[in-house]
């Protein structure tokens, strides 16, 4: 009996653990584009462009090292539209015995590929992803017996293993994190840098028109379509963000203005969630623009810390907490999630503009996905789960195992504060200190109630009102209820009144 290799859409890696001691004579790998996989939720269309075109370019390169692949086209007449269903089918026509996969980055997808093996008779061997730093037994020793999970401690841990910016035993600088350094604005007439995109090949076009015509709803344009679906481009974008981005990387990392989408992040995120770059590569080069004084430590410590501390932590929450983490809900929040969040139309500047640069780009840096779209749901108490698909859909680098730690537990606080030591709730006075959005806005950022004022300003009161019983008694919380608890029930009423007839209307 022969064995089937399976490598799925974010396994693109050429030295992916299940295609280890292929026996090129007698194994086949297969690759299937299916239906469930791309309607789990509503996917960005750039999303399934970027997933489509870097399986096709992945398998090309296999087939040309004349490994024995059967790739499922999504339009293909036989395709069942599902993972196990191809693996079912192949191994019938196939005569396998045995199906070999790296573990799915998915509890979803684990869950199937795991009744597979009791319906079908083949032997299941889930290898481990060691594309990531931390292997799950290491997050669980780090995690047993502890109270509290705090990132912080966690990657400390992981740059005393690894040795990541560290000298002889001490972090690299003299600290282990550099945040106060990485919060300035940008300034005024700052010229932010152009960046390298990719113009689609004949694979990528071909893709476009697929996912034009079997995806019409789906949200998002195509028309800015500029990722890099091999890994030859993939590495072409990271060494021109390590040569030219990275410097000012840490100084503007909270930075936000209208018209610039990328500010000087990296857009490297699709790349290593899908497998065309891995953690160790990034975090190598942007360790050496350091030593070589390329690059200074605020930026490089930050930088790093985003990889090797909040991606890993990230994921080992996720795995030592699934599946019952899905279903957090701390505050109870309920409300469905607005339609603005699909349609952009909305007079708050500040998520008209991050719905507009997601539609563009499926892309939104972190504290506009955090202090924005994600402020604005928790303030509102917008259902988790119906946030957290959002999310899952509108970005390029969305899977599971990292949005939902990042939707659940930093932006809405639902798993009540394992993964953040206060919620990330804020008026409109932080917006407008960390961006220009305010300026644009027909609401008025100063005004804390009435028909003109922000939004996030009575919103944030009302959040603080609402959730006392739950968050007054939080060392970190003592300012915000401090001030409350000087103001008169009127005043209070007042902001209450203007939350409820803000969420009723239909903006
Ligand atoms: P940079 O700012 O350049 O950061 C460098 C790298 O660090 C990123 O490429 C990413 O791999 C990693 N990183 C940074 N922040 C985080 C974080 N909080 N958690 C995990 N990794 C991080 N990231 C995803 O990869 N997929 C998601 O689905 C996702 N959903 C999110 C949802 C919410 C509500 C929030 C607040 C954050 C989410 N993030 C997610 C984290 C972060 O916003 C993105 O990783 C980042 O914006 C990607 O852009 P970049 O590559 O330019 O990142
Ligand atoms: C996200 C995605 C999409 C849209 N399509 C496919 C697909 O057609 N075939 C496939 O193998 N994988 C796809 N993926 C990625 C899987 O959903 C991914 O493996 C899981 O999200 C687990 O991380």
């Amino acid at each position: 009996m022969r064995t089937l290799r399976l490598i799925l859409g974010d396994q693109i890696t050429p030295g992916i653990s299940s295609l280890r001691d292929l026996d090129r004579a007698n194994d086949i790998v297969l690759m299937a584009e299916v239906r469930a996989e791309a309607s789990y939720v509503p996917h960005h269309k750039q999303k399934l462009v970027l997933i489509f075109s870097a399986m096709r370019h992945f398998a090309e390169a296999l087939r040309k090292e004349h490994i024995n692949l059967v790739y499922v086209d999504y339009l293909n007449p036989e395709n069942s539209g599902s993972l196990a269903g191809e693996v079912r089918r192949i191994a019938k026509q196939n005569n396998i015995g045995k199906l070999i996969v790296t573990e799915p980055g998915e509890w979803r997808v684990l869950q199937e590929l795991k009744n597979l093996k009791s319906e079908a008779e083949i032997t299941l061997e889930i290898r481990e992803d060691d594309r990531f730093f931390a292997p799950h037994s290491r997050f669980e020793k780090w995690a047993a017996g502890r109270k509290s999970l705090r990132m912080e401690y966690f990657y400390r841990e992981m740059r005393r293993e690894t040795g990541i910016l560290m000298d002889d035993g001490a972090p690299a600088g003299g600290e282990w994190n550099f945040d106060a350094e990485n919060r300035k604005t940008l300034p005024r007439n700052i010229q932010l840098p152009d960046r390298l995109r990719f113009p689609p090949d004949a694979i990528t076009r071909e893709v476009m028109q697929m996912v034009v015509e079997q995806f019409p709803e789906n949200f998002g344009d195509l028309a800015n379509f500029g990722w890099a679906t091999t890994r030859r481009d993939a590495l072409l974008a990271l060494d021109e963000f390590v040569s030219q981005i990275l410097p000012a990387f840490g100084d503007y990392q909270d930075a936000m203005r209208t018209g610039a989408p990328f500010i000087y992040h990296s857009l490297l995120s699709p790349y290593l969630n899908i497998g065309l770059l891995t953690p160790r590569e990034v975090c190598d080069k942007a360790e050496r623009a350091y030593r070589d004084s390329n690059a200074p430590i605020n930026a490089v410590e930050g930088f790093i810390r985003q990889i090797l501390g909040w991606r890993e932590y990230v994921r080992g929450i996720y795995w030592h907490k699934m599946p019952d983490y899905a279903d957090n809900n701390f505050f109870g929040a309920i409300r469905p999630l607005p339609s603005f969040y699909w349609t952009g139309k909305t007079d708050m500047r500040c998520i008209s503009e991050v719905v507009e640069q997601t539609r563009s780009h499926a892309y939104s840096h972190h504290i506009q996905r955090l202090m924005i779209t994600g402020n604005f749901a928790l303030l509102a108490g917008v259902s988790p789960k119906e946030a957290s698909d959002w999310y899952l859909a509108v970005y390029a680098d969305a899977f599971e195992w990292v949005e939902l730690p990042n939707t659940s537990g930093m932006s809405l606080f639902a798993d009540g504060g394992l993964l953040a030591s206060k919620p990330y709730a804020a008026s409109g006075a932080y917006i407008n200190r960390m961006s220009n959005f305010c300026s644009e806005c027909r609401y008025e950022v100063k005004e804390k109630s009435g028909e003109r004022a922000c939004p996030f300003n009575y919103l944030y009161w009302a959040f603080l009102i609402r959730n006392e019983s739950k968050l007054s008694s939080n060392p970190r919380m003592r300012m915000p209820y401090r001030t409350l608890s000087k103001w008169s029930d009127e005043a209070k009423e007042r902001l209450i009144d203007d939350a409820q007839r803000f969420l009723s209307r239909k903006e």
